[in-house]
Parts: C-alpha cells; sequence; structure tokens
C-alpha cells in the first residue's frame, strides 16, 4: 500500500483568549539585524498578545545583532551555545540554560553559534515606573537560580530568572516550572497576567479554557489575560516549563 502522507493533519490550535504552538505550522520570517538564522514568531501582537515570543535558529556563522530602544529581550538558549558581545565590550559565552536580558538602552550581539544552537527570546515594550530606573543587564545560567516550592506543594518547584519579586523595576517576570512526575497545579488559575511558554521537557496535559490539550518538549503556548489554566505532568520524567508573565504594573495607568 502506498505511504500517503496527509497534509492537512497539524495539531496547532489558534483560540481568541489561547494557542498552542507545536511547530508543524511554522514559516520562518525575517528580523532585521539578525542574519543567517531561521525566525518564527511564535506569538506576536498580531494575535492578540502584549509580547512577543521567537524561537531562532542560527547557521554557525549567523549573527543576531541590535539596539533596545523601547522593547526589552530576554534571550534562552534552548540547545547549543553563542557568544555574546555587550555595549561595555564584555563578552560571554553561553551555553544551554544560559540567559540574557538587555534592557532598554542597550545593544547586543550574539555570533560564534555552535551547529544546532536554538534560542528562545521573550519580547516586551518596557512600562517604566515612577520612582524606579531601568534595570541592569543580566547575564546568568539557570542552574544558578535555586528551585523554591511553589504553593506548598514540593512537587512544583519554580526558578525565578529574573529577580522581579524583589525589584519593582522589572515589568516581566521569566520563570522555569518544573512538575515532578504526576504534579499538577493546585486549582485553575484565571489572572490579569498573560503568558507565553515553551516545553523544555517531559509532557503532560495543559487544559486552556473548556479545551485539554496533550503537550510536550518543544510545544509553545500562549494564555492571553484571564484565560483560564491548568497543567499536570504525564510520563516518568520531570515537565519543565519556561514561562514568560507581566508583573509588577496595575493596569491601570496613573
Ligand atoms: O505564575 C503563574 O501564573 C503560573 N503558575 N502559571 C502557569 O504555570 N500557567
Ligand atoms: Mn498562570
Amino acid at each position: 500500500m502506498n505511504d500517503i502522507k496527509l497534509t492537512s493533519i497539524s495539531t496547532t490550535v489558534f483560540e481568541r483568549d489561547h494557542a498552542l504552538l507545536t511547530g508543524d505550522g511554522f514559516v520562518n520570517s525575517v528580523y532585521p539585524g539578525w542574519t543567517d538564522c531561521e525566525v518564527n514568531v511564535v506569538i506576536n501582537e498580531a494575535m492578540g498578545a502584549g509580547f512577543c515570543q521567537l524561537l531562532v535558529t542560527p547557521e554557525k556563522h549567523g549573527i543576531l545583532k541590535g539596539q533596545n530602544i523601547v522593547t526589552q529581550i530576554f534571550f534562552y538558549v534552548v540547545k547549543g551555545s553563542s557568544t555574546l558581545q555587550l555595549d561595555n565590550g564584555q563578552i560571554e559565552t553561553l551555553t544551554k540554560g544560559s540567559y540574557a536580558y538587555i534592557p532598554i538602552g542597550q545593544s547586543y550581539l550574539f555570533n560564534g553559534f555552535e551547529a544546532n544552537t536554538q534560542i528562545l527570546t521573550f519580547h516586551k515594550t518596557f512600562e517604566p515606573l515612577e520612582g524606579y530606573s531601568v534595570p541592569e543587564i543580566i547575564v546568568s545560567h539557570e542552574s544558578k537560580v535555586p528551585q523554591t516550592i511553589y504553593c506548598d506543594d514540593p512537587d512544583l518547584l519554580m526558578q525565578n530568572l529574573l529577580p522581579d519579586q524583589e525589584d519593582m523595576a522589572f515589568d516581566m517576570a521569566i520563570n522555569i516550572f518544573t512538575y515532578n512526575p504526576g504534579a499538577n497545579l493546585p486549582f485553575v488559575e484565571t489572572h490579569i497576567m498573560e503568558h507565553g511558554l515553551m516545553y523544555l521537557q517531559g509532557q503532560g496535559i495543559y487544559r486552556l479554557a473548556d479545551k485539554w490539550y496533550p503537550v510536550r518538549k518543544g510545544d509553545c503556548i500562549w494564555m492571553a489575560p484571564y484565560c483560564p489554566q491548568w497543567f499536570g505532568a504525564l510520563g516518568t520524567e520531570p515537565a519543565v516549563y519556561i514561562y514568560y508573565k507581566n508583573v509588577n504594573r496595575f493596569p491601570i495607568k496613573p
């Protein structure tokens, strides 16, 4: 029998208040200043989001270069490695699990990529807060960030990659959430904050609004403000995702 390929099948879902982006529908875009790389705009204002989430796959000689004027960028190395050069001439080597937060007013230059490097980025227009200055650059690695117990459940472990809870200057949080096998969110969350996330490991079931989706490593999700959300981990290894959340700014401007 002939092997018939059904090209009309996709696991991607797009709803008014959430989306599941599994990568099967990605079509490359171009990002000015980023050369010799595949850029997938996974989440963007065009779909109703208040931020952007990109997945970048650079060639070895690719370059990601830019200057942040009104939009801050968080870079996370999903796999591979690269070099990052900052405004002050400082040069950093980033490996899997490394991250760099580049605030407004700063430029960046990533190059020297290892083969098959993949970089996840979150972009948010910075909202200044009276009495606070713009945050500083942060370059670190997830292994340096302690895991804390979430909602009194020792099987739910949270890492805050940015110091948004100690410093109101930050208007975005980027966290890594680890669920031990069988662990789940203790209730269906419904909140003003928005999320963009990517699975780094494992699998489970995500409830978004009134729908239930199987999710696994590599999948990305957008959750609009007030989208009811719940996750339960399945399988034998921990389920891990990195996610964005807008924080520290009351939605009504003074
Ligand atoms: O921080 C959060 O709101 C997080 N608990 N939400 C989520 O994982 N969907
Ligand atoms: Mn949430």
